[in-house]
C-alpha cells in the first residue's frame, strides 16, 4: 500500500480552499498536510478542511519543516514564481494553477530552472483538459470520424467580476483557458489573435469594455472565434461549437433535470465555474496525484503548455489595442518532449 501523498496547498482563497476541501473529501492517495497562506482568517477557515494539515506563512517554512511531498500553487499568478522557485529547488512535484506566470519571460525562466532536474516537475492547472465533454470532443476530431475540422465556436461567460478585475485580464485571466484548451482540441498551435468590440453592455463595471470577440486562427487554418463576456448576469457558460466537414459537435449545454411548470421549461444552469468545472478539477488532481505516486509527476499540461499559453497571452493583450497580432514560439525544449 503506497502512503498518503502529503500536499501543501499555497492560498486559502477562493481556489486554494476548494482544493483543500476536495483533496481532503474526494481525492483518494493524499492529504492536505501543509496550508501555506499568510492571512490568519482565511487560513483557519481552510484548516477546518484539512484535518491535521500544519499552517505556515511561507512555502520556504513548509519545506524546511519536511512537511509537504508535493505542492498545490493556488495565489494569484503574480504570486506564483515566488513559489515555483522554492517548491523546485527542492525538487518537489507542483501543481500549478493558471497562468504559469503572468509574462513569457518570467514564465521561460521558470522552465530554464525545471531544466535542471531529471524531468518535468510542474503541471499547470488548465482544468478544461479533463472536462470529459472537452475530452470527447478532442477525441472526435483526432479521430476524424466528422471530417476535418474547420472552425470552433464558443462562448465564455462569467455572471459578473469583482471591481479588482481588469480589462486585461479578459485575456489574461478568462481567455487563458481558450488558449490552451482550443490547441490541445484542434490539434494545431495559434497563430494569430485578434480582438473585436460590440456593443458595450451597460451592466458591465465602469472600467471594462466588454464583452469582447476573440478570434483566433491557427496554424492549421482552423478559425476560432470566442465569446467572452463577464456581466452576462444570469450565470455561467462555458460551450462550444464544432463545425465539421460532415457534421457539428457541441459541449457545455445545460443538462440535467428539466422541468415543465406554468407554461415553461426550464434546465437549471451554473452559476460559478467552480460548480461547472468541478468533476474535471477532481479528475485533474485525481490523475495528478496518481502521476506523482507513479513517479511521472505530470499527467496534463506541463511548463512548456504554460509558457505557450503566456505568449498568446501577450499577443491577447496586444490584440486589445487592435491589430492581428502573431504568436510565436521558439522550438519545443527536448526536455517537454
Ligand atoms: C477565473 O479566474 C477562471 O479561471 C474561470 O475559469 C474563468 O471562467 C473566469 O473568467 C476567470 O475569472
Amino acid at each position: 500500500m503506497t502512503t498518503d501523498l502529503r500536499i501543501g496547498v499555497v492560498g486559502a482563497g477562493l481556489m486554494g480552499a476548494d482544493h483543500i476541501a476536495r483533496i481532503t473529501d474526494r481525492i483518494s492517495g493524499a492529504v492536505v498536510s501543509a496550508v501555506v497562506e499568510p492571512d490568519q482568517g482565511r487560513a483557519q477557515a481552510a484548516a477546518a478542511n484539512a484535518p491535521g494539515a500544519a499552517s505556515f506563512a511561507r512555502i520556504e517554512d513548509a519545506i524546511a519543516a519536511d512537511a509537504v511531498d508535493a505542492v498545490l500553487i493556488a495565489v494569484p499568478g503574480q504570486f506564483h514564481e515566488p513559489v515555483l522557485v522554492p517548491a523546485l529547488g527542492a525538487a518537489l512535484p507542483i501543481l500549478c494553477e493558471k497562468p504559469l506566470t503572468p509574462d513569457s519571460a518570467s514564465s521561460w525562466a521558470i522552465l530554464e530552472l525545471e531544466q535542471t532536474l531529471d524531468k518535468p516537475h510542474i503541471q499547470v492547472g488548465f482544468m478544461r483538459r479533463f472536462d470529459a465533454e472537452y475530452a470527447a470532443l478532442r477525441a472526435l476530431v483526432e479521430s476524424g470520424e466528422s471530417g476535418e475540422l474547420m472552425m470552433l465556436r464558443g462562448v465564455h461567460r462569467n455572471p459578473s467580476v469583482p471591481d479588482s478585475y481588469t480589462q486585461k485580464m479578459l485575456i489574461t485571466d478568462s481567455v487563458v483557458h481558450e488558449f490552451d484548451v482550443v490547441p490541445w482540441v484542434a490539434g494545431s498551435p495559434i497563430k494569430t489573435v485578434e480582438v473585436k468590440f460590440p456593443r458595450r453592455n451597460s451592466l458591465s463595471p465602469a472600467h471594462l469594455r466588454e464583452p469582447i470577440l476573440v478570434l483566433m486562427e491557427l496554424e492549421n487554418g482552423v478559425l476560432v472565434d470566442v465569446e467572452m463576456n463577464v456581466s452576462v448576469q444570469f450565470g455561467y457558460q462555458v460551450a462550444t461549437e464544432a463545425v465539421f466537414e460532415r457534421g457539428l459537435a457541441r459541449i457545455g449545454q445545460p443538462s440535467g433535470l428539466q422541468t415543465w411548470r406554468d407554461g415553461s421549461f426550464s434546465v437549471s444552469d451554473h452559476l460559478s465555474f467552480t460548480t461547472r468545472f468541478a468533476a474535471a478539477y477532481d479528475a485533474q488532481i485525481q490523475r495528478w496525484v496518481n502521476a506523482v505516486q507513479a513517479g511521472d509527476l505530470v499527467d496534463g499540461p506541463n511548463a512548456w503548455d504554460g509558457y505557450r499559453v503566456a505568449l498568446a497571452c501577450e499577443a491577447g493583450v496586444q490584440a486589445l489595442d487592435g491589430g492581428i497580432i502573431p504568436v510565436e514560439a521558439p522550438d519545443r525544449p527536448a526536455f517537454y518532449a
